[in-house]
């Protein structure tokens, strides 16, 4: 299991490990996410209407609930779940034998946290650059695509956590650093995020959740864990105190939603989500 560990790095070396450069582009995407349309214009236009929001939060919070949720809300909005199953049977090739990353980074993080790393975010990289079905870019109302986490949360949170754990050493750290703001840079418009949704609940919470979850992999997880991700989550999207290296994520609108509300089994609780969703999006 993760264990809380001492570490000895400074905000300066955190900052300083790969060239702090803020990568700019407009907020708006400018460019088709498709190949094969760059002259169909109306198509281009349609494509710039759909807003791009990830739901970002804890381990177990409630993402995937909430996600589906929003989706039987039966407006224009898709959602895409996380490739969490990607994760759990990486296909090892000739040895025809699956192997279950997830499970091999719980139990050995400092061996295979960069792997795991590297291999989520490129996953996520592919889902976040699908293009929206036909049907949202006819839709009359504001057309959404709902993200179960992102390429953000990917590196701001998770590999960030790990390095200041010391479970990704500086140089898989500066690595990794690397070839994300390349991708990210690269993909430009095709990735930005219009707004994220945080549902914020206490670490507490997160882990009774998670025990009732019963996923197998993550059995050895443990309080001090989901508070080090906490405190990344609320570093990032409350305090605003996460160095940043996109420059449009540092005005990507975040709204918080209390996630310590039993949220699955109450539909009042249910209904002001929605409605504050709502909300949000439309003035996204
Ligand atoms: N996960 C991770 N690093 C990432 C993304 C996810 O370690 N960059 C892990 C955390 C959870 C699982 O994957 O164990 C996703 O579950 P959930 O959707 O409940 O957060
Ligand atoms: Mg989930």
């Amino acid at each position: 299991s993760i264990q809380k560990r001492k570490f000895d790095w400074t905000a300066h070396q955190v900052q300083n490990l790969v060239p702090c450069r803020l990568i700019r582009w407009g907020t708006r995407r400018s460019i088709s996410r498709s190949s094969g349309c760059h002259s169909d214009s109306q198509n281009m236009d349609n494509m710039n209407r759909v807003k791009r929001v990830s739901i970002e939060g804890n381990i177990a919070v409630g993402k995937s609930t909430f996600a589906r949720l929003l989706q039987s809300a039966g407006q224009d909005w898709e959602v895409v779940l996380e490739p969490i199953g990607k994760w759990q049977s990486i296909d090892s090739g000739s040895s025809q034998v699956s192997s279950n990353l997830l499970d091999m980074m719980y139990r050995d993080p400092e061996r295979w946290s960069y792997t795991f790393q590297t291999n989520s975010c490129m996953s996520r990289m592919r889902t976040q650059l699908q293009p929206p079905p036909e049907h949202l870019l006819r839709s009359e109302s504001v057309p959404v695509q709902i993200f179960e986490r992102s390429v953000y949360s990917d590196r701001y949170i998770f590999a960030l956590n790990m390095f200041k754990l010391g479970c990704i050493n500086s140089t898989e750290w500066a690595v990794y650093q690397d070839w994300h703001s390349f991708l990210v840079e690269q993909f430009g418009h095709q990735v930005a995020l219009e707004g994220i949704v945080y549902l914020r609940a206490s670490p507490q919470i997160c882990l009774e959740r998670l025990g009732r979850r019963g996923r197998t992999e993550e059995k050895g997880v443990q309080l001090d864990y989901l508070e080090t991700l906490h405190t990344q989550h609320e570093e990032w999207l409350v305090e605003k105190s996460t160095q940043l290296h996109f420059e449009h994520l540092t005005k990507v609108p975040v709204l918080v939603l209390d996630a310590s509300l039993e949220f699955e089994n109450d539909p009042e609780v249910q209904a002001s989500f929605i409605t504050q969703v709502k909300e949000f999006f439309s003035k996204l």
